[in-house]
């Protein structure tokens, strides 16, 4: 978000919050003030006050975007749209948003591809892995239907997973396609060396990634892949092969201090293999259900649910190749402090920061493994 603001800025989101005592969702107008990070809330409905303007600190100026969900005092609430003209002017082309797709030849270079995503500025608002079938891929480009590549560049976009996220920054459609560069790969070595298809692509086709060209086919190619209404949608299923895995879920706050890249290259690097990876944003009933087996457990379980369902995460399917302690033992010990003194390569060495933002939630016990995963993959996943 801008931080050069006007002392007087104040932004306006319509937000909702799925209030599970009376069972519905209420609307409210919700002010966002940069100059001391103050927020105000009035429900739509009733059109009263719900919270007075107040300094709230723990959502960062840059986590208020259309789609995203806060954490407001433990009430998950979801931007739906802008609640104001000025507020839309000024965000829209500061957040905006395109689809950006790693094609199948470049898969194996997540980790740097989303590292330079990174490195650019761009933030990933969601993301998944998915295996187009033809049909998919044929109505994506439909565009270039009857041109003499078509039936290669269907072939390519189904001959393995893709990864698809939306991604965000300032003139984002515009800085992603400086990013790739030349759509021929020779080309783009030849006048971008430093470019995403330079750098990972093989020829004028296999190219590495995708981006959308204009605003118009950001909003239809994102909504083929993250449709807005999720009810009737026939988007790409996830790659979840539900059986010999074991689950990791990158946590908010690694999320939010953009530590993603780096997991997933860690990931890549030891020998692991990503079967699937999605975004959530979980519901703190969904939380309390998940992290269900810690209760009376853990001290920290209360403080884990609010974490968990504190913004998006990412939930990665790990090929348990027979042994889900393998992946485990990886991932490394609870505490990131004991971690960094007894295991300091482990992910929540690396990557924690205290017991409950350890960076990474990892299945603890073998059995619950196929649980676990299930729980992301299937059923929040329908
Ligand atoms: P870009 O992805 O750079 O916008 P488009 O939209 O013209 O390029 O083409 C979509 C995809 O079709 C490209 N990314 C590339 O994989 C493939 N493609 C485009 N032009 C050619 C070509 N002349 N020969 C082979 N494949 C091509």
């Amino acid at each position: 978000m801008n931080t050069g603001v006007e002392d007087s800025t104040r932004y306006c989101f319509i937000a909702e919050w799925f209030d599970p005592q009376a069972a519905l969702v209420r609307q409210y107008q919700l002010f966002f003030y940069p100059r001391d990070c103050s927020i105000e809330i009035f429900d739509l409905k009733t059109r009263r006050s719900f919270l007075k303007k107040t300094k709230y600190d723990a959502i960062k100026g840059s986590e208020y975007f259309v789609g995203n969900v806060i954490n407001v005092y433990s009430r998950q609430m979801t931007l739906k749209e802008y609640g104001d003209e000025f507020t839309r002017k000024q965000l829209s082309t500061s957040q905006e948003t395109t689809l950006a797709i790693i094609k199948p030849d470049a898969t194996r270079f997540k980790g740097d591809i989303l590292q330079a995503m990174s490195r650019d500025g761009f933030k990933v608002t969601q993301i998944q892995m998915c295996h187009l079938t033809k049909d998919q891929a044929g109505a994506f480009y439909a565009e270039h239907k009857g041109k003499p590549f078509f039936n290669n560049l269907v072939e390519l976009m189904t001959s393995g997973c893709c990864i698809v996220m939306e991604l965000m920054r300032p003139n984002a459609i515009l800085r992603w396609r400086d990013l790739l560069g030349p759509t021929n790969t020779q080309q783009a070595q030849a006048s971008a060396p430093n470019s995403i298809r330079a750098r990972f692509g093989t020829d004028q086709t296999k190219n590495a990634c995708h981006g959308s060209d204009s605003p118009e086919s950001a909003r239809r190619e994102l909504e083929f892949f993250f449709p807005r209404d999720t009810s009737r949608s026939r988007a790409p299923a996830n790659t979840a092969r539900l059986s010999n895995s074991t689950l990791a879920v990158v946590k908010p706050q690694a999320v939010k201090d953009d530590q993603l890249a780096q997991i997933v290259k860690d990931i890549d690097a030891a020998g692991f293999n990503i079967l699937a990876l999605k975004s959530f944003n979980l519901e703190k009933s969904d939380c309390e259900e998940f992290l269900e087996v810690y209760k009376g457990v853990v001290n920290e379980y209360g403080d884990m649910v609010c974490e968990m369902s504190s913004g998006t995460c990412v939930a990665l399917e790990i090929d348990a190749q027979g042994d889900p302690a393998k992946f485990r033992a990886f991932v490394g010990p609870a505490d990131p402090e004991i971690a960094r003194h007894l295991r300091p390569q482990t992910l929540r060495a690396k990557y924690g920061k205290s017991k409950v933002q350890n960076a990474v939630h990892v299945t603890d016990l073998v059995d619950d493994a196929p649980l676990e995963v299930e729980y992301f993959f299937r059923i929040l996943s329908q």
